[in-house]
């Protein structure tokens, strides 16, 4: 039964989310590019986003690269410098603390800007690859941060293969491995935070139904309703960077009076 998707004021944690905050040996948390926004990363698609000015699919598809390599090439360094300028915000920092709050805790991230690693998560899921890692498409060679040319103009490695960025564009494969693994938390968590992601890209998005379906807790934080708000059993009206550290401190202070 969906609990409640009527929105709420940051502050205010409903009994139902203490209960599963109290209960919960294992907790996913699932991420897209909102918790990274009040560092200063544009998001893909909302007001002011990335791809306002850019089509995504012109962008972020094999076909794109292989039709103009330097365009896509550059719209990557471009956001690669901006990643590299901005630092985590305390959304990221209070996700790493609560690894440690959990017996069970899995980090889930669409996201590609090393921003939870550097907030000082200890095992990010990154389900779209790593903006920070490059690869040769001709010879599979990897290339991680600055080893991969800092240019605008696309590059080719020593084998004369073109050199990409090691994200997941549209049409291409998830990493088995990672969508396996946050797949399998999904389906046997107690308690699932979907945090900062407009769900609209899959199969990432389904991973909070997944949950829901399984019997999980489902938490949206979001300052707008996603397109699952609907199939969650409540949604937090608000920024990560606001409302994930506020239930943090509830969850500690709960601890400590228990
Ligand atoms: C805040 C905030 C604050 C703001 N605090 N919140 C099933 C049905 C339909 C289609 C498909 C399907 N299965 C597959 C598809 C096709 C396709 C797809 O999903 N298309 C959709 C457009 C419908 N999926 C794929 O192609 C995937 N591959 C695949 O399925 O392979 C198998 C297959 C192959 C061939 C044929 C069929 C199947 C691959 C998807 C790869 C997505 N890649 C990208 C780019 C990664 C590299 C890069 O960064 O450049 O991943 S696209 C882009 O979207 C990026 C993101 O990770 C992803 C999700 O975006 P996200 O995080 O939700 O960001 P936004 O901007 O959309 O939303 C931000 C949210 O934050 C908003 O809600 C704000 O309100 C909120 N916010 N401030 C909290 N302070
Ligand atoms: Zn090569």
């Amino acid at each position: 039964m969906n609990m409640s998707a009527a929105p709420r004021d940051a502050s205010m944690i409903s009994p139902s989310l203490e209960h599963a905050l109290e209960t919960a040996r294992h907790v996913v948390v699932f991420t897209g590019a909102g918790v990274s926004a009040e560092s200063g990363v544009p998001t893909f698609r909302s007001a002011g986003g990335l791809w306002e000015k850019y089509d995504p699919h012109q962008l972020a598809t094999h076909e794109a690269f292989s039709h103009d390599p330097d365009l896509v090439w550059s719209w990557y360094s471009w956001r690669r410098n901006t990643i590299r300028g901005v630092e985590p915000n305390p959304g990221h920092y209070a996700i790493a603390e609560a690894e440690q709050l959990f017996p069970q805790f899995t980090l889930v991230t669409q996201n590609v800007d090393n921003l939870h690693q550097r907030a000082g998560s200890s095992r990010v899921h990154e389900l779209h690859g790593n903006i920070e890692r490059s690869r040769c498409l001709a010879c599979g060679t990897y290339f991680m941060g600055d080893e991969a040319p800092p240019t605008d103009k696309a590059q080719s490695c020593s084998c004369g293969g073109f050199i990409r960025p090691d994200v997941v564009w549209f049409g291409e494969s998830l990493p088995m491995e990672e969508l396996q693994h946050a797949q399998n938390a999904a389906t046997s968590c107690d308690l699932l935070f979907t945090i900062g992601t407009a769900a609209t890209v899959y199969p990432a998005a389904m991973l909070p139904v997944m949950a829901r379906r399984a019997g999980a807790y489902v938490v949206e934080i979001n300052p707008e309703p996603s397109s699952i708000a609907h199939e969650v059993s409540e949604c937090i009206t608000g920024a990560s960077g606001v409302v994930f550290p506020v239930i943090i401190e509830r969850l500690k202070q709960l601890r400590t009076t228990a």
